[in-house]
């Protein structure tokens, strides 16, 4: 079946008179609800890139030390069955990231994702204000998270990675500080990411910004190049640039479902991630695999560290009971298992995503299966904040499931690649559990 693009699902769901009836005043006149808004909760979504669940103590891990992502888990729940939904291009973030900020299937997704260029930050000019007057309700983005929250009175902003995301919505946010960064240094690296979020906090904390909250926390870690930084890397027996012949024995054990090789070619010839990720290429004896896995690892605790600092400033401020925190990624990642490097395949460490939750309502240590997808995200966000969802989305929420209610939101998930030689791959995992 041809994919329905948003405009034709709208049309045939008679939506746009509808969505005459709902939007066309907000999007007129940029109402937005005055005071009722503050007793609304905030939003932490924490959002990182190329990260297995299986990196993380919540998931079973027993080397990648990540105090504050176990406080998380501690504090709130985990779900054991969120996945991304798949990729029709090798950049897996790009359907991935176009998913969560707009809740639509990884098969429209090809409608919409690249409308429009990567950001160029030299000459970039931040508008969002103007962009969002503009927002006709038959545009997509007018469905996008930054723009459902604007019009809901909730003060956004983002920082990230600026490369495969979707820019439809990125420029939506009120606020934006978004850079790439793959460095070993603070300035280069994820503290970068952290230290943009605590200015916004210190902000609001000096009474300037008074809206509820809507933060996207993003990383470009653990995403390779991944170069950790010095005193990480000597816990973890990594080196960035001198990869070792022989495996050092600090740096992680290699992974149970750890191979040499992949049995059988993996479908898509020439794969970036598996022939040119920096410190490996087409390597894949156990010294490499381990060194890739320490440097991985050296990234993902400097992650846990710049959450630590937020999460520690939300509590000073008094702000983090009032707040929903989400942790996830944009897929998993295979890093040696099965003998792959990337993210363009289906097996469950690259079909999985971590997904950890914390706020209130949200019992304190719990856990659940979900069956939840990324697209997900988006429509449980709105229902925490009260945001009625609109019919373009294809996600459902899993608040149900965060508050105890349900075990999972869907008894079947599927999952595709098809980045390389067609037809690709599927997957289908039944799990029922309500
Ligand atoms: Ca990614």
């Amino acid at each position: 079946m041809k994919p329905l693009s948003p405009f034709s699902v709208f049309r045939q769901a008679g939506f746009l008179m509808l969505a005459g009836i709902l939007f066309t005043e907000s999007a007129i006149s940029q109402d937005r609800p005055p005071v009722a808004s503050v007793s609304k909760p905030n939003i932490l979504f924490i959002f990182v890139d190329d990260q297995s669940p299986l990196t993380l103590s919540a998931y079973g891990n027993q080397v990648c030390q990540t105090p504050n992502l176990d406080r998380l888990a501690r504090e709130g729940m985990v779900l054991d069955n969120a996945h991304h939904m798949g990729s029709w291009v090798g950049g897996v973030c790009l359907p991935s990231r176009t998913m969560v900020q707009t809740s639509i299937n990884v098969w429209r997704t090809q409608d919409i994702a690249k409308r429009y260029p990567r950001m160029n930050p030299r000459t970039y000019v931040h508008q969002p204000r103007k962009l969002l007057a503009d927002l006709s309700p038959n545009d997509p983005d007018y469905y996008s998270m930054p723009a459902l929250f604007f019009r809901a009175g909730y003060d956004t902003y983002r920082t990230c990675k600026i490369g495969n995301t979707y820019e439809g919505a990125n420029r939506l946010y009120l606020g934006r500080n978004d850079q790439t960064n793959y460095g070993p240094e603070d300035e280069t690296g994820s503290w970068w990411h952290g230290e943009q979020v605590m200015n916004y906090l210190k902000e609001r904390e000096k009474g300037i910004k008074e809206d509820p909250f809507l933060l996207f926390f993003g990383f470009t870690h653990p995403h390779d190049p991944r170069n950790g930084k010095p005193v990480l890397l000597d816990k973890y027996g990594a080196d960035n640039t001198d990869i070792p012949t022989s495996p050092n024995p600090l740096a992680p054990p290699l992974q149970a479902n750890y191979l040499p090789a992949h049995p059988f070619h993996h479908g898509h010839p020439g794969l970036r991630d598996e022939v040119a990720v920096q410190g490996v290429l087409l390597k894949r004896d156990e010294a490499t695999v381990r060194n890739e896995l320490g440097r991985e690892y050296a990234c993902i605790e400097n992650i846990d560290r710049q959450v630590g600092r937020v999460l520690d400033k939300l509590e000073a401020m008094g702000e983090l009971e009032n707040t929903y925190i989400f942790y996830s990624a944009d897929h998993g990642i295979a890093v040696g298992r099965h003998g792959l490097m990337g993210k363009q395949n289906l097996y469950e460490h690259t079909w999985r995503v971590p997904m950890i939750i914390r706020g209130p309502g949200i019992k304190a240590g719990s856990r659940a299966q979900g069956n939840t997808y990324l697209m997900d995200l988006l429509p449980t966000f709105c229902d925490l904040a009260s945001i009625e969802k609109p019919i373009t989305f294809d996600g459902i929420s899993f608040k149900p499931v965060l508050m105890g209610k349900r075990n999972t939101v869907r008894d079947v998930l599927y999952g595709v690649y098809n980045g390389g030689t067609k037809p690709g791959m599927r997957s289908v995992k039944k799990e029922t559990g309500n």
